[in-house]
């Protein structure tokens, strides 16, 4: 499996600004932020992209929307904010270790672009 700056993160061998793990996942704030709040939700297996993940992943998957919606709510953002996965190079994906960004604290417009 690929190895990626967020295994890193994972192992605690770079530092991150932490704010939520247990044993599937780790929540951190993203380091180039795109809104006030900007967290990224990364599971602790490497799956390098959503259209990766095999029916074993199932799990996992539903953690991450789960514990997005639970942070949401702990950073009281609850009724606005904007969950992003990029799905390859040209959706935008630039570390392949599947992430969910949660976005929050400013207007979000759409279409996102
Ligand atoms: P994406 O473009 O969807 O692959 O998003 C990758 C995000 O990861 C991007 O918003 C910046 C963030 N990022 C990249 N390297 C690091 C890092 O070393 N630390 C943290 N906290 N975030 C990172």
């Amino acid at each position: 499996m690929s190895e990626t700056i967020f295994n890193k993160i994972i192992r605690k061998e770079i530092p991150a600004d932490i704010i939520y793990e247990d044993e599937l996942c780790l929540a951190f704030k993203d380091v180039n932020p795109q809104a006030p709040i900007h967290i990224l939700i990364i599971p602790k297996k490497s799956i390098p992209k959503v259209s990766d993940a095999v029916k074993d992943d199932h799990n996992v998957l539903g953690h991450l929307l789960l514990k997005a919606g639970e942070i949401a709510n702990t950073l009281g953002v609850k009724d606005a904010f904007r969950l992003v996965i990029n799905n390859g190079e040209d959706a935008g994906q630039t570390v392949f270790h599947l992430h969910i960004h949660l976005l929050a604290g400013r207007r979000l417009n759409w279409p996102p672009g």
